[in-house]
């Protein structure tokens, strides 16, 4: 996918208003992500390669928060001929207009049902694999245990959770060490002191991490059988959970 630069912040503001999936990000999300986000393109190819182990004939794959549709790009690679069916939910109409053009830029024969609409009213069901890559960060965390829960009762028996976050840790030594480290990869990325900022103070209400423990713990608590942290880079990672 192909995208211009991410300059959003680039300028100063006089007042930085909250983060909002608009057509402004959506114009620059590529760019964005991949310059934000260590390890997003391993992320993005690796669910590629869990859905080519997980899923299952005549299931569903759910991509919730799909943004541009990476993640059901990948694993619509990896499933040709299985007669499963991808479910890719957001809520902004800017992504979802993108994501429709990024389908069709390609043949395959595995439809993907593309909805508009919260991820927190979208049923769940006969699911082999789910995708939050990113996304539940956004939701707050009041809501974040109803929607594994549903998650959980719309699997089915031996599906997957791909669940990726970025992280906070409750060791305030640690926590500033990889946040350095994650300023640093944004430095040599391009993004200016500004730019950082910026998108910091816009992110400041709108995202809030949770620590591994967490998210390890919230999984447990709602049935997961297997879980475990596959991947982390600074303050990134991203987990599988197993029913
Ligand atoms: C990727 N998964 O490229 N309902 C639906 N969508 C939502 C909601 C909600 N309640 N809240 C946020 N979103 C993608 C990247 S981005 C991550 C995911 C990031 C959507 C929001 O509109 C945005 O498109 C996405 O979740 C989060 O693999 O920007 O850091």
């Amino acid at each position: 996918m192909k995208s211009a630069q991410d300059t959003i912040y680039a300028t100063a503001c006089e007042h930085i208003s909250d983060f909002q999936f608009d057509d402004k990000v959506a114009g620059v999300f590529p760019d964005m992500i991949r310059r934000s986000v260590p390890g997003y393109g391993q992320i993005i190819s690796t669910i590629g390669e869990f859905a080519d182990k997980y899923v299952t004939a005549n299931s569903r794959v759910y991509d919730l928060g799909c943004s541009l549709g990476a993640a059901t790009l990948s694993i619509r690679r990896k499933i040709q001929g299985r007669q499963a069916t991808i479910v890719a939910v957001d809520n902004s109409e800017a992504m979802t207009q993108g994501c429709q053009q990024n389908l069709s830029a390609y043949v395959s024969d595995t439809p993907v049902d593309l909805i508009c609409g919260d991820i927190r009213d979208i049923e769940i069901e006969n699911a082999s694999m789910v995708v939050l890559n990113f996304t539940m960060q956004f939701l707050a965390p009041t809501d974040r245990d109803n929607l594994l829960r549903k998650i959980h009762q719309g699997l089915n028996p031996g599906g997957m959770l791909v669940l990726s976050e970025k992280l906070y840790f409750e060791d305030q030594k640690i926590q500033t060490l990889l946040d350095d480290l994650h300023l640093d990869f944004k430095r040599a990325n391009g993004y200016s002191e500004l730019e950082i900022s910026q998108k910091r103070s816009s992110l400041e209400h709108v995202m809030k991490p949770d620590s591994l423990p967490v998210h390890i713990e919230r999984l447990n608590a709602q049935g997961f059988e297997h879980t475990n942290i596959w991947y982390q880079c600074f303050n990134f990672a991203s987990m599988v959970a197993i029913k």
